[in-house]
């Protein structure tokens, strides 16, 4: 058998999440993440520890195992401790289990916010096979941008693209940005994986950011270059705008970097 604790995947999540709390995305019990594993489980797990109930069809991904942080643990505390804050389970053949192979020791249990990722997961990896990973957290300017800026999605991608050269190569198929709802539920796990079948960010106003991407490294970068660009945002917001980033500049920029823009936002 393999140890676990060996893996890179495993260290690389745990780095991951200490970074996510690094950053101040995810105080406290904030921020949920999840990871699509692609090596065989078989080799490192022999028997199922306990199943928990889901609370959805998850049978797309019946047999597929996720590492995913667990309800009400702190991210500030996955990489000292991550037996008890992050589990590794196989989703159960009839898709409403999960059969917990490592992890949630002190008999927790996964995210609140598993409908959002799973069904995110699905939506994902119709468009992108190698799609691995779903990142929840709580930037503090990408949120409080949510409070100052219209919520539509193409103003919002379009003002996020203006706040800095490279926003438009990391994600030209714009952010997508969903009314206040109520989290933890199978409703706002279906509204976000809807807007994920065209974007790899949905942002949760007044709340935070779903990110989704092939590694742990794209996506966290991903969440970084927005919050950035939010941050940017609100420190010119009231300062008078002498220079921008003009349509066509951003249209050069696609083009140089060979990226498609997302329709319907840069003037024709
Ligand atoms: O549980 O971030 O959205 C922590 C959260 C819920
Ligand atoms: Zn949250």
């Amino acid at each position: 058998m393999k140890r676990i604790y060996d893996a890179g995947f495993f260290k690389e999540f745990c780095e991951t999440a200490a970074n996510m709390y690094r950053l101040g995305w995810d105080e406290r019990n904030g921020g949920n993440l999840s990871l699509l594993l692609d090596e065989n489980m078989d080799d490192y797990f022999s028997y199922v520890i306990r199943t928990i109930p889901i609370s959805f069809d998850a049978s797309e991904l019946a047999g597929k195992c996720f590492m995913v942080t667990g309800t009400g643990r702190y991210f500030k505390n996955v990489q000292e401790h991550p037996e008890e804050n992050v589990g590794i389970f196989r989703i159960g053949k009839d898709g409403k289990t999960a059969e917990l192979l490592w992890g949630y020791s002190d008999g927790g249990r996964f995210t609140s916010e598993l409908p959002a990722h799973l069904m995110s997961h699905i939506a994902r990896l119709k468009v992108d096979p190698l799609n691995r990973v779903v990142m929840h957290s709580h930037p503090t300017s990408t949120i409080a941008m949510t409070y100052v800026h219209e919520l539509d999605t193409n103003k919002f991608t379009h003002t996020l693209w203006q706040m800095s050269t490279e926003c438009i190569v990391v994600f030209p198929d714009g952010v997508e940005v969903l009314p206040w709802m109520l989290c933890g539920t199978n409703e706002i796990g279906r509204a976000t994986a809807e807007k994920m079948q065209s974007a790899r960010v949905v942002i949760w106003s007044m709340h935070g950011i779903y990110g989704a991407g092939r590694t742990l490294d794209e996506t966290f970068g991903l969440i970084e270059t927005v919050e950035k660009a939010a941050q940017i945002y609100l420190l010119t917001s009231r300062l008078p705008r002498v220079n921008t980033i003009t349509d066509g500049e951003l249209k050069q920029l696609a083009d140089y970097f060979k990226v498609t823009p997302k329709a319907g936002i840069l003037n024709p």
